[in-house]
């Protein structure tokens, strides 16, 4: 049975998954409008599609430890951006932000003595390790690529294949 603090966190984080989902969908709906960038947008539609999945995990479980996933109400993302770099920085800093909400449920999680939950977690704080590592390479490529047009043109073309590659499922 969770308790009401571990509670009230996770379903914090449902919020938080789900303000991710909207996020990417947003990066992937502004990068399909621009010239050039159909592999951007598939990549965050498809990472878009993922938080959601993150989200209803958390929800279930909630749930099934004898609590009550609660459907947040969200705040509009950010729709566009200055240019794609700008949207890879924010990528990385909204992973970064994730991480540090789930290791501060784990946290609470030994504090609760809560070790079902804990156990649970850890499948989050993998892929989190996943996650920041391909959002790090994304922005170090764009770095590398500067303002190189053919970079970007293999960036694009390639970046699905880095999103596959870097995930074990
Ligand atoms: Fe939910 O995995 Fe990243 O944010």
């Amino acid at each position: 049975m969770l308790s009401k603090p571990m509670q009230e966190a996770l379903n914090n984080q449902v919020k938080l998954e789900a303000s991710s989902s909207q996020a990417y969908l947003a990066m992937a709906s502004w990068s399909e409008i621009q010239p050039g960038l159909d592999g951007v947008a598939e990549f965050f539609f498809l990472q878009s599609e993922e938080e959601r999945v993150h989200m209803l995990k958390l929800m279930r479980f909630i749930n099934e430890r004898g609590g009550f996933a609660i459907v947040p109400s969200l705040d509009q993302p950010i729709v566009t951006y200055k240019g794609i770099k700008s949207m890879f920085e924010e990528f990385l800093a909204h992973e970064l932000k994730v991480s540090d909400s789930i290791n501060d449920l784990v946290d609470l999680a030994l504090k609760e003595r809560d070790y079902a939950t804990h156990n649970f977690l850890q499948w989050y704080v993998s892929e989190q390790i996943e996650e920041e590592k391909s959002a790090r390479i994304l922005n170090d490529k764009l770095e590398l690529i500067g303002e190189d047009k053919s970079g970007l043109y293999l960036f694009d073309r390639d970046i699905t294949a880095t999103r596959q590659s870097g995930k074990k499922r």
